[in-house]
């Protein structure tokens, strides 16, 4: 049971003292501090007002295997006893740190064979960065330099990870991105390509990353990255075809593919990493949420052989972090791994609960308010518009209804975000259909709240 919390000193006290990510602070302080959660289990949060609220997020596109697993707890306080830190500097390493190396191997499979760990997704695509350009001098071809994002992508809060992502608004703080890094336009069908052949439109999309690779030229392009499914930008799940066509491009040049699995992996879309549902081969593949189900902060790359050959020629990859392969925090991601294999969670969300998704989300789709919805695996989306049949948005301008929408889910007992003016969600891969039913009753109650609201606005 939680502890006996004074909530509101806590709130006092968070105002005061506590800086929250990617926040107003301002905000923060009007609204008399942040909502503080105080405890979980399995699908389900609660707060210190005493709500319960089904967890439509998995936290941050990270609790997996659901909240309250005790064997998570075990294996962790075993390993601390045992060995709670040791590092991987000193031509030293633990044993759960080489067994979930191992692991992950077999997972990503075929050329994907050498893992390098870090802490947090962020620093994974750090690493991405580095070790691309350093692969590159290695090999004699210095001027593959630039990196091919897409905008709107996210890929982390460090400077290389808000660079490589396509944010305008986190560029916009701190005069980013650093040089070297190309945006591109997004595959995201239903705000930019509306009205027009979903599978033309991937192919326009793919055929920007060309055209971009022949201005720049070929010569000086390292490496294109990419979420199979865009995340944090809204759930964008791109047409059939558009990574095939990206691979080829790529291939053609010789250029890297990074697929940036931190939301993705983990059976978030039906297989265990979201390349594998869509059908393409990376070289290099960051992942971190759900690989420890967000129970402890780790993340990885899986790097290919050819890499690491080169990277052999270069004596010491001047690369690493003192939590590079914590032994706990290994322990625990090998551990939420067999659970994902013991309750064949990858194949529940391929063929049953991921179906089931689709399926209760449909029932959205008369609603008024709503422009489509979509969803691949556990990774839902719904758009909502001014008018149906058309992607037209609420007000002068994007991001007028998202909130409006979102705050009346989280009142009415389900944790969503909204993105400009899509609501997105990703609950724990363990929902029940029950669940998942709840959820868009919830979002079809919460629509019908938003609806005089947003006529107020229009
Ligand atoms: N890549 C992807 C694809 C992500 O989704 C990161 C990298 C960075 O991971 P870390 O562990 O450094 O946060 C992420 C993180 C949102 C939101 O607004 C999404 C993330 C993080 C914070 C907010 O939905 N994803």
């Amino acid at each position: 049971m939680p502890r006996n919390y004074d909530i509101a000193e806590l709130k006092r006290l968070d105002i005061k003292h506590h800086l929250p990510a990617q926040q107003d602070y301002k905000l923060i302080e009007d609204i008399g501090g942040s909502r503080i959660i105080t405890h979980a289990e399995g699908c389900y949060i609660h707060d210190g007002d005493g709500n319960r609220i089904l967890d439509g997020m998995a936290g941050l596109w990270c609790v997996n295997v659901g909240y309250g697993r005790e064997e998570l707890v075990e294996v962790a306080a075993e390993q601390m006893r045992e060995l709670p830190f040791y590092n991987t500097f000193f031509k030293t390493v633990t044993p759960p740190t080489v067994m979930l190396a191992s692991k992950i191997a077999g997972l990503t499979g075929g050329k994907l064979q050498h893992v390098f760990f870090n802490a947090s997704g962020s620093e994974a695509n750090d690493t991405v960065f580095r070790m691309v350009r350093h692969y590159w001098n290695l090999k004699g071809q210095p001027k593959r330099k630039i990196f091919i994002s897409r905008w709107n992508a996210y890929h982390g809060s460090t400077v290389a990870g808000v660079s490589l992502g396509g944010m305008k608004g986190m560029h916009a703080q701190g005069d980013l991105p650093i040089p070297g890094v190309e945006h591109v336009r997004q595959p995201y069908w239903f705000g930019e390509g509306f009205g027009t052949d979903p599978v033309e439109f991937g192919k326009k999309c793919a055929a920007a990353i060309e055209e971009r690779i022949l201005a720049v030229g070929p010569e000086n392009v390292a490496a294109f990255i990419g979420e199979p499914v865009q995340g944090a930008g809204g759930v964008v799940i791109p047409p059939p075809g558009y990574w095939q066509e990206v691979e080829a491009i790529c291939r053609k040049y010789g250029i890297l593919i990074v697929a940036d699995e931190v939301i993705c992996g983990f059976g978030r879309t039906g297989e265990w990493f979201g390349h594998q549902t869509l059908g393409f081969t990376p070289d290099l593949v960051p992942m971190a949420k759900g690989l420890s189900s967000g129970y402890l902060p780790i993340s990885a790359n899986a790097v290919s052989s050819e890499i690491v050959e080169v990277l052999k020629t270069g004596g010491d990859f001047v690369h690493g972090f003192t939590y590079s392969g914590h032994p706990v925090c290994a322990a625990v991601a090998l551990r939420n791994i067999e659970i994902i294999e013991r309750e064949s969670l990858v194949g529940r969300v391929r063929d049953d609960v991921g179906p089931y998704l689709a399926k209760a989300l449909a029932r959205l789709n008369d609603h008024p308010l709503v422009g489509e919805t979509r969803s691949i695996g556990l990774l839902g989306a719904v758009e909502i518009v001014a008018k149906p049949g058309t992607n037209e948005r609420w007000g002068s301008a994007e991001g007028n209804a998202g909130p409006v929408v979102r705050d009346a889910c989280i009142a009415n007992g389900l944790m969503v975000r909204g993105i400009r003016d899509t609501i997105v969600m990703c609950p724990p891969l363990i929902i029940s259909h029950q669940q998942i039913d709840d959820m868009i009753d919830i979002i079809h109650r919460s629509l019908d709240e938003a609806y005089p609201v947003l006529k107020a606005i229009a």
